[in-house]
């Protein structure tokens, strides 16, 4: 048996945890046959805050490729992203899926 205390391998762990980064997570879209292209362009630009430009390439990617990263933070603020683009997916009554993943 180690001589380390509990209390001391503990602490160690708890040194770890503190000096690693937090974790990050995208916010992955899905392609669909139904939602519009310009749907997915505004959602780009106002829930993830990419130009024009920029989301017209991300939303193009998406459509060829059948998925793509629209953006990637912390678990919170991605959780919330997620929940802002099914909210208004469903008012604009387009079945855009949207979801989270470590990366
Ligand atoms: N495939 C859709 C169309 O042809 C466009 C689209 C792109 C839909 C990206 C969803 O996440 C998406 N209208």
């Amino acid at each position: 048996m180690s001589d380390r205390t509990r209390r001391e391998e503990k602490e160690d762990v708890l040194v770890r945890e503190k000096n690693e980064e937090p974790k990050k997570y995208k916010v992955l879209l899905l392609n669909d046959d139904y939602t519009s292209m310009e749907f997915v362009v505004w959602v780009l630009i106002q829930i993830f805050r990419h130009s024009q430009a920029a989301a017209t390439r991300i939303m193009l990617h998406i459509h060829h490729s059948g998925v793509g990263v629209a953006g990637v933070y912390s678990r919170e603020i991605a959780e919330t992203r997620v929940a802002q683009v099914l909210e208004a997916a469903r008012d604009a009554g387009h079945p855009l899926q949207c979801e989270i993943e470590p990366e």
